[in-house]
């Protein structure tokens, strides 16, 4: 009821952090472009296959004059995967600890971006490959209040262009441009990839790189679904510039979850050419994010963060101040940013304390922490506890309805149509 949206109220605002002058408001009314990276790693920033970089276009992104590389940044999906990566974008809401909330709460009341943004005058598309239906997106995004949803019902969906989960990166990102120069700007876009998902099939005329030598199937062609991945983003990057948007687009380049699971830690041992402790296996859910801003003064940030991070951070650019939105994570660019990372399974990452299944590592050595560290790492545990718990609770209570920001225009659902054919 109402009394549990005041108590989540109370602790999101002493949560809040407040923007930093020198990022506020550098976006303004700019483009906004999510580009999500299906299943893929941070390891696979400037990694060596055959002594050839596997992304080389995403390694020079990382050091663009304009882009802002996050190296310790997590992603904190469960069983939602894609739709838990979207919902806590979206949303700075965690995802649910069983099954997916697209699935099961999209019907509920929310505040994200696209209305947000909508209030402030920005039009807002998916691009999708795949059926609209799928993790139930043609629901939930109606919710969200997205304008329009582009999914494979829009696109020439010729059989020899398919992957497992829709239209191959290529096609689809040549024949979104058409779509995405369609709207009227500014615009607030998100574009979701397929083709290096699980188990990474290829064709040899797609391949570009030789696949990796562990003997597993999924492992190997990994890399070259990666490849793949990356050359269809360098396409679609040219298309922004040959377009005239590069200069008024923020472009946000996020990894959803990993690509490589913990069964193949012995394969990963020999990719890393290192032993895959626990302490290990957890850094390998760092995803990567790269945040593109005209006028960004660009290099890599070392801040640890998380996707739940990733609205306030984008509104601040925006110059949208955050602290009437009940919004779990804090802006990466914020001196005031909480770097205290929950997972799904009660883990957490910091910068000074990684927890696992009950044991405490220092986050830069690995090292077991001492009897006298443990008193610190237990209370970060109950934070972490605290922030699922008290998120949880707006998504299973539908806590939203009950809450309405200051300026913010509630989301009609029944106005949203999405299917053409
Ligand atoms: C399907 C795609 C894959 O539309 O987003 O989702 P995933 O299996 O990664 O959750
Ligand atoms: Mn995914």
């Amino acid at each position: 009821n109402s009394d549990d949206i005041t108590e989540v109220n109370n602790y999101t605002k002493s949560n809040y952090a407040k923007p930093n002058p020198d990022y506020f408001g550098l976006g303004k009314g700019m483009n906004v472009v999510y580009f999500h990276l299906e299943s893929f790693q941070n390891f696979l920033i400037d990694y060596k296959l055959h002594g050839e970089e596997v992304t080389p276009f995403l390694n020079s992104m990382t050091k663009d004059k304009n882009t802002v590389y996050f190296d310790n940044f997590f992603h904190q999906t469960a069983h939602g995967k894609t739709s838990d990566a979207e919902f806590m974008l979206e949303n700075s809401l965690y995802g649910l600890p069983q099954g997916s909330a697209f699935m099961t709460k999209s019907l509920n009341t929310y505040q994200a971006a696209p209305a947000i943004l909508g209030t402030h005058g920005y039009t807002s598309a998916v691009f999708h490959g795949n059926s609209g239906s799928f993790w139930n997106r043609d629901e939930i995004y109606k919710s969200f209040g997205y304008d329009k949803f582009f999914d494979s019902s829009y696109y020439q969906m010729d059989p020899e262009d398919l992957a497992q989960y829709g239209l191959m990166d290529k096609p689809f990102l040549k024949e979104s441009m058409p779509l995405l120069k369609s709207l009227p700007q500014p615009f607030y876009t998100k574009f979701i990839t397929v083709t290096n998902h699980f188990p990474f099939p290829i064709d040899k005329k797609d391949a570009s790189i030789e696949p990796h030598t562990t003997g597993v199937s999924s492992v190997d062609s990994y890399f070259q679904t990666a490849r793949y991945a990356d050359e269809a983003f360098k396409q679609f990057f040219a298309s922004l510039e040959k377009d005239g948007l590069l200069d008024h687009t923020i472009i946000i380049m996020y990894g959803d979850h990993y690509g490589i699971s913990k069964d193949n830690n012995k394969q990963m041992e020999q990719v890393l050419g290192k032993e895959i402790t626990p302490f290990e296996s957890t850094g390998l859910q760092r995803v990567p994010l790269l945040i593109r801003v005209p006028g960004l003064v660009g290099g890599v940030n070392h801040e640890y963060g998380g996707q739940i991070d990733l609205l306030p951070t984008l509104l601040h650019l925006l110059g949208i101040d955050t602290k009437e939105y009940v919004q779990f994570g804090t802006d990466l660019f914020s001196k005031q940013h909480d770097d205290l990372i929950p997972f799904r399974n009660g883990d957490f990452v910091s910068s000074t304390i990684t927890s696992i299944d009950g044991k405490f590592y220092d986050s830069t050595t690995g090292m077991e922490l001492g009897i006298d560290k443990l008193a610190k790492a237990e209370k970060g545990r109950n934070m972490a506890e605290e922030k699922l718990l008290l998120s949880d609770r707006v998504v299973n209570g539908d806590l939203l309805r009950f809450y309405n920001p200051e300026g913010f225009v509630s989301v009609d659902r029944s106005k949203y149509n999405y299917h053409q054919k």
